[in-house]
């Protein structure tokens, strides 16, 4: 039986925002971009009662709370701080998969601290983040990665939640299935139209009735329905590149079309970039997959994300088409060698959304 805690700082980047300035402590406050199209990155608590959330346009955020205060992100500032974390968990083992800047899985089983107590280990280490860089993160402890990450966002903020093995049976039964990763809001809709609320419903079904409704994910669900998930904790690896891509509902023809998707897709990517700790951009790619499923890439050297040379090279790769129709489309980033210098460069050199 393995020993997982999954933790998820509170907030993250407004929670920064707030140590850094007292002033906004009791206010609505976002981080976000100030520009036409700007999304919140993240908002406080006190914004969420308003119904702010992550990814809502500013104007649709400043409806629901004319008082919200934007600021702008610090990426260098979260970037510290994750290292920082991530610093303090190397402490407790060496079993480490981050998430995202501010979120990871740690596997404890075999960690001898507080005689093994994975509940006492989580309450230290989120003790240890608080002295250290006063802020405040939640925990959740399970015996697998699945549980825990549902366990962390059980008590936020400054929270923790314990499934302990002989609590997952009773967890799981009534839990409602939007709340299980990959398990977005259409697919719950979907879901709920055969009667399949909570896992409950998942496990009096079967995995081939689950198959004709989900495909490949049926199997994942049926699984997870029960509280098992054997996923190792994969301790990272050095990425060498990142994509977004979209599939898109209509297949589509023409140069405007695809520029339409790509700036669409753009702040995904610089989102997703910006997540990533210490990589230097070394080359900007496109790629197209046509109706009959080739698909085609061209990339160019970059040291940063740049729209004009993302419109470059899609204009070469839609000359490969061929009459073809456009089903998808992608963006992608590859990674070179790690200098101090270029990092710095590329993370001035495009917005922070
Ligand atoms: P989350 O952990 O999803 O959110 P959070 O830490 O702000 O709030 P919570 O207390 O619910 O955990 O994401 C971590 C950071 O990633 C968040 O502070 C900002 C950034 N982020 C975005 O930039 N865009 C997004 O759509 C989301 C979800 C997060
Ligand atoms: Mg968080």
């Amino acid at each position: 039986m393995k020993k997982i805690i999954h933790i998820d700082m509170d907030c993250f980047y407004a929670a920064v925002e707030m140590r850094d300035n007292p002033e906004l402590r009791n206010l609505p406050i976002a981080v976000g971009g100030n520009s036409a199209r700007g999304v919140l990155s993240t908002c406080n608590y006190i914004a969420r009662q308003f119904g702010c959330r992550s990814a809502m346009p500013n104007h649709q955020a400043k409806k629901l709370c004319p008082d919200l205060v934007i600021v702008n992100g610090r990426m260098e500032v979260y970037k510290a701080v994750s290292q920082h974390i991530r610093e303090i968990f190397a402490k407790y083992t060496d079993k480490i998969e981050p998430l995202s800047l501010d979120e990871a899985y740690l596997d404890v089983t075999g960690c001898e601290l507080f005689s093994g107590s994975a509940t006492l280990i989580a309450q230290q280490i989120r003790q240890e983040i608080f002295e250290q860089t006063q802020l405040t993160a939640s925990a959740g402890v399970a015996p697998n990665k699945f549980l825990a990450k549902i366990a962390s966002d059980e008590n936020k903020p400054n929270g923790q939640c314990v499934i302990s093995p002989d609590k997952v049976a009773t967890f799981v039964e009534n839990l409602p299935l939007q709340k299980i990763p990959g398990i977005g809001p259409k697919t719950a809709e979907r879901l709920a139209k055969y009667g399949f609320h909570t896992c409950k419903d998942v496990r009096a079904s079967n995995i081939a009735f689950l198959q004709t409704l989900l495909g490949k994910q049926a199997s994942t669900l049926f699984h997870r329905s029960f509280g098992r998930d054997d996923r190792e904790v994969q301790v990272s690896r050095v990425r060498k590149s990142l994509a977004v891509e979209r599939t898109l509902s209509k297949d589509i023809v023409s140069f405007n079309e695809v520029e339409h998707v790509m700036v669409a897709l753009l702040p995904k990517l610089v989102q997703r970039f910006n997540k990533l700790n210490g990589y230097h951009i070394a080359k900007q790619g496109v790629k197209l997959k046509f109706s009959d499923f080739n698909q085609t890439t061209v990339e160019m050297r970059s040291q940063n994300i740049n729209e004009a040379n993302f419109i470059e090279l899609f204009k070469k790769a839609i000359e490969r088409a061929n009459n073809r129709k456009i089903r998808l489309v992608g963006l992608t980033l590859g990674f070179g060698e790690r200098t101090n210098q270029q990092q710095t460069q590329s993370q001035l050199s495009f917005p922070i959304m």
